[in-house]
């Protein structure tokens, strides 16, 4: 069953970049209601567990990396149909596959600097939010 909550993190190139206002006010303006929200740094233990599906890929050292450099927003979002709706909102992974008016397309340079997470699943949204936010941070 859908559980109209999808997980996201304004990644760090984000953040050093300055988009966080900009990239809320778009996911605000997509109808997605706010229900958990923190700056937060991932250590690398922290992100090689998050991204632990990716570990036998060839970017995961890199992925590691740039995800430890520096401090992350992350957030749940709730909205009917959130994680196929977040997912069409960021665009594709890679930016320059990125539709017109996506996050990704906006605010992403490259495949591994792309600006944003979006859960690609109920499951996995609710073990990543799990992962960031204890319930007494859920809202
Ligand atoms: P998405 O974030 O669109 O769900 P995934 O799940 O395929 O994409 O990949 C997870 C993350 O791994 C991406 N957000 C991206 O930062 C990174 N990534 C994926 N493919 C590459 C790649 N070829 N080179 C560098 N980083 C990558």
């Amino acid at each position: 069953m859908a559980t109209n909550r999808t997980f996201t993190m304004l990644k760090p190139d984000s953040v050093e970049k300055g988009y966080i206002g900009a990239i809320l006010e778009k996911i605000n303006a997509a109808g997605f209601r706010i229900s958990a929200l923190k700056m937060t740094k991932m250590t690398v233990t922290d992100a090689e567990k998050f991204y632990e599906v990716h570990s036998e890929r060839p970017f995961f050292g890199e992925l590691v990396e740039f995800m430890t450099r520096g401090p992350i927003v992350a957030a749940i979002l709730e909205k009917e149909n959130a994680v196929e709706d977040f997912r069409a909102l960021i665009g594709a992974t890679n930016p320059a596959d990125a539709a017109e008016g996506t996050i990704r397309k906006l605010y992403a340079t490259s495949m591994g600097e792309n600006a944003v997470h979006g859960s690609d699943s109920d499951e996995n949204a609710a073990i990543e939010s799990a992962f960031h936010f204890p319930g007494r941070e859920m809202f």
